[in-house]
């Protein structure tokens, strides 16, 4: 029985509607977990909304509506956003559910156990965006002489009564796992700002709150929520089936891989493990900062009015273009930039133009001239091998590159594969054939829906609709990467005359 996989996104924070950011993060999330269901591993993929703390309280307070229904109407645009762009995420979690709470409370419960939670008080900064403490050394001087946040965010003095966490205990073994776990923080650059933060010194974290109470409440402990990060990190083991469902542990803990942006590297590399260690729990395999998005090479705020809505992305130029373009432009981890052009030009030189026209062309020619069927599989040549074994290792080398989460060099071998289809039909030219060698023609076409096949399967993971699409026009029903290897011949396909599933896209109107 393959391993499990179990993947997980950041839960975001539902206090504005979703931005390309999100999406970037669930769409390159989604794509990793269908190339692992593909290779036949039973995976399971979390994706939600981080609904507690100070930002949420806030943010309705401004709106002058109850939290609960801000984090209602918020996650919904989520979950419907999720579902918008092809997301097969196995739950959608949201941390206001009441297995979540067990889950938090029983983490609670056992760092309480382990004699790392401690009554105190609590003096210091607090940002209300990041929501997270900082250190006076940690600050920044604003324009004004304020001080900001080593994000920028402004941040607030505050003084109240909170449970601590142990964490400066954790600092050597945490120190130590990273040694024995090169892989567990990734890329590199991420790695390597954790480990001098490590280094560094790590000083005790204040874990609950007094002040308001939209959290779960701690145990035992009146008056008392969870500081948000504890519950929100905690989410990937709700999932996991903690601490109700044993087998479901066993199944899916540890998780695989946390996918999260740049800026919350700290949080799940140091706070989480140390959580985990602290309550004796299986530690995640890895932890892999994604780069940030930016508009037109432009960092997006609402204050400059370039927040991009990713919906309206998707409905200019369609869910595969969207996701395609995110995963190939963008080298991943490092931060990437995005325009309309970008999206435009991208999706039509690859998808319309190269990939999308060798499908068209290749089945159009057979349902017109042969009605749409290839019995007979003609005489065959060198080059025909020579091409199958071109996108045998174009797709090799895209799993490969997927496995190692080198999405974009991953989605470049699959082009080659495509660009060798389109050198072999203008050598071959079955348009010719038809009337000098149809033998010949036949055994032309029958590879090219071999490798049109394999290509489609390859990239399904990235774009699901459209290469979904072109198997079902190939009466191919496997969407497994096993078929890659299997020794099927094109026979009847595309008994309808084809329709393109690549549009051309137009530059949207500004
Ligand atoms: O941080 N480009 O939530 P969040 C790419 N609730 N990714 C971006 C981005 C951008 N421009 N802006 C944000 C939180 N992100 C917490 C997480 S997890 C237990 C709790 C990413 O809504 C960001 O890095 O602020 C994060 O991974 C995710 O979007 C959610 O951000």
């Amino acid at each position: 029985m393959a391993d499990p996989y179990y993947i997980t996104t950041a839960i975001h924070y539902p206090n504005g509607r979703p931005h390309i950011g999100h999406a970037y993060e669930m769409i390159a999330a989604d794509a990793i977990a269908r190339f692992h269901r593909q290779t036949g591993r039973p995976v399971r993929f979390q994706t939600g909304t981080d609904e507690h703390g100070l930002k949420m309280v806030k943010t309705a307070r401004d709106r002058g509506i109850a939290v609960r229904a801000l984090a209602d109407e918020m996650s919904s645009y989520f979950n419907e956003m999720a579902d918008v762009l092809n997301i097969s995420y196995d739950r959608f979690i949201r941390t206001v559910e009441p297995d979540h709470y067990r889950a938090s409370q029983a983490i609670w419960a056992a760092m309480a156990e382990a004699g790392d939670l401690y009554l105190d008080r609590y003096e210091g900064w607090y940002s209300v965006r990041d929501e997270a403490f900082y250190e006076e050394k940690e600050l920044v001087a604003g324009p004004d002489g304020t001080r900001l946040s080593p994000q920028g965010t402004p941040v607030e003095w505050t003084a109240e009564e909170t449970w601590f966490f142990r964490l400066s205990r954790h600092q050597q073994p945490l120190l130590d796992f990273y040694a024995a776990n090169p892989d567990f923080i990734r890329p590199e650059s991420r790695r390597n700002e954790i480990l001098r933060f490590v280094e560094g010194g790590l000083a005790d974290l204040s874990v609950s709150r007094t002040s308001f109470d939209w959290g779960v409440p701690v145990e035992g402990s009146p008056g008392h929520v969870m500081y948000v990060w504890v519950d929100a990190l905690t989410n990937y083991l709700t999932g996991a089936g903690y601490p109700d469902d044993p087998a479901a542990i066993e199944r899916w803990w540890p998780a695989d891989l946390h996918l999260i942006g740049k800026d919350i590297v700290r949080f799940h590399a140091v706070y989480w493990p140390a959580f985990l260690m602290s309550a004796a729990l299986p530690l995640p395999k890895q932890v892999f900062g994604h780069g940030f998005l930016l508009n037109r090479g432009e960092k997006m705020s609402k204050s400059v009015g370039n927040v991009v809505d990713p919906m309206e992305l998707a409905r200019l130029y369609g869910v595969d273009a969207l996701r395609y373009f995110l995963l190939r432009d963008v080298s991943f981890g490092q931060d990437g930039t995005f325009s309309d052009e970008a999206i435009v030009t991208r999706a039509n030189a690859d998808l319309a133009n190269s990939f999308g026209n060798l499908a068209q062309r290749t089945l159009a020619f057979i349902a017109k001239n042969l009605d749409g069927r290839l019995d007979d599989l003609g005489r065959a040549d060198p080059a025909d091998a020579a091409l199958l074994g071109e996108v045998k290792s174009a797709a090799d080398d895209f799993a490969a590159a997927f496995t190692d989460l080198a999405l974009s060099q991953g989605i470049e071998a699959w082009m080659r594969g495509v660009f060798a289809c389109n050198a072999y039909i203008d050598t071959q030219a079955p348009w010719t054939l038809r009337k000098t060698d149809p033998e010949r023609m036949r055994a032309v076409l029958a590879t090219l829906v071999r490798a049109i096949r394999d290509l489609a399967i390859v990239i399904l993971p990235v774009v699901p609709d459209a290469a979904g699409r072109i198997l079902d026009q190939l009466g191919v029903e496997t969407r497994d990467h096993a078929a890659l290897r299997d020794a099927w011949n094109a026979t009847a396909i595309a008994l309808d005359p084809p329709s393109p599933v690549f549009p051309r896209l137009e530059l949207a109107a500004a």
